[in-house]
């Protein structure tokens, strides 16, 4: 573990996916190896800004980062892409399935990209990609981030552990932000309409005022920042550096009002109790899979002979006397 740690602290690109593979491995027994790795890193991270990107399949987030990450890349950052993908035991990973739009990028010197672990359920996908997250920092990027289909659920696993969302809108109308999930846009920090190029050009203009005038109606989650709705082109690059800036002065405004540290703090507080959850039902699987009280137990509550909360107190009954055995 100390020659890997040292690796990645090194910035060694093999080091750190090998890294990443035993932080996102499920298998109990590297799990001693894994804390032992993760705890030497974690003093060195920390230092860097962490993007959520997110945005409904086709809206161009492929692009966009491809696009943004060369723009970023060019200011002399180190940039690490990790995506966050519930479906991608189905899709195989949406950015294994888009490295093809991120040709460049994925070839760039400082540019680290990842995608999602398959097969994790969800909560699990957002604690091993926190320690994913760690990792990269500690191996020196500067900038992170996070990628995840505009669906639901993986949203919020994504602001949960990032300081900032973007959200990639489509030139449409209105009609776009109502279908969304009301909450995706009220986890936004920043929306850019991408697309604003050739035919889409004007209609996207008009998106930028009507969606900011939606924006403007909800309760602003922070009273130090008016969520800015811009215009981009990923295939011709206009808004790109605005995009960049506007980061600068979120995180300039966030950081002067003690926001961004506070965000952090709850943030690790959350991870902290995942953490707990995750290790305690890894133990109370190992103890009790196999065994056929729990088999009636499943069975029970799927043939609904058993509520769900009765059935989770058998279950946490029958662990407690094994322990104490
Ligand atoms: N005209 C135009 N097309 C774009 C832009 N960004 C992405 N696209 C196209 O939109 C399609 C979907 O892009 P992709 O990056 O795969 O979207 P994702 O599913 O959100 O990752 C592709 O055909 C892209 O070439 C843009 O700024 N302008
Ligand atoms: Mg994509």
């Amino acid at each position: 573990m100390d020659v890997l740690s040292s690796g990645v602290r090194k910035g060694d690109r093999r080091a750190l996916a090998q890294a990443i593979t035993l932080l996102e491995s499920s298998n109990p027994d590297h799990s001693c190896d894994a804390d032992i790795l993760l705890a030497s890193l974690l003093p060195y991270s920390g230092n860097s800004i962490r993007i959520g990107i997110s945005g409904v399949p086709g809206v161009g987030k492929s692009t966009f980062i491809e696009r943004f990450g060369l723009h970023v890349l060019a200011l002399q950052h180190k940039l690490a892409v990790l995506a966050i993908d519930p479906t991608s035991k189905r899709s195989g990973g949406s950015i294994l399935g888009d490295k093809t739009r991120m040709e460049e990028l994925s070839r760039h010197p400082d540019a680290f990209i990842r995608p999602s672990p398959a097969g994790i359920r969800l909560g699990g996908v957002g604690h091993r990609s926190r320690e994913a997250l760690i990792a990269c920092e500690a191996a020196g990027y500067d900038v992170i981030f996070v990628e995840t289909v505009g669906v639901g659920q993986s949203e919020t696993t994504v602001a949960d552990m990032t300081d900032l969302f973007l959200l990639l809108l489509l030139p449409g109308g209105g009609d776009e932000l109502q279908g969304m999930k009301k909450g995706i846009v009220e986890l936004a920090d920043i929306v850019l309409v991408n697309k604003a190029d050739g035919a889409m050009a004007r209609a996207a203009e008009r998106a930028v005022s009507d969606y900011q005038n939606a924006i403007n109606m909800l309760r602003p989650a922070s009273n130090d920042w008016v969520v800015p709705v811009r215009a981009c082109s990923s295939l011709n690059g206009d808004g790109i550096d605005d995009a960049w800036r506007l980061i600068g002065e979120w995180r300039n405004v966030m950081q002067s009002n003690g926001a961004f540290e506070h965000n952090r703090h709850s943030q690790a507080q959350a991870w902290l109790w995942d953490a707990v959850r995750d290790r305690l039902e890894m133990e109370i699987r190992l103890q009790l899979d196999q065994s056929n009280e729990m088999r009636e137990i499943t069975k029970s509550v799927a043939d609904g002979q058993l509520t769900v909360s009765e059935a989770a107190k058998k279950i946490i009954m029958r662990y407690r006397v094994g322990k104490a055995t």
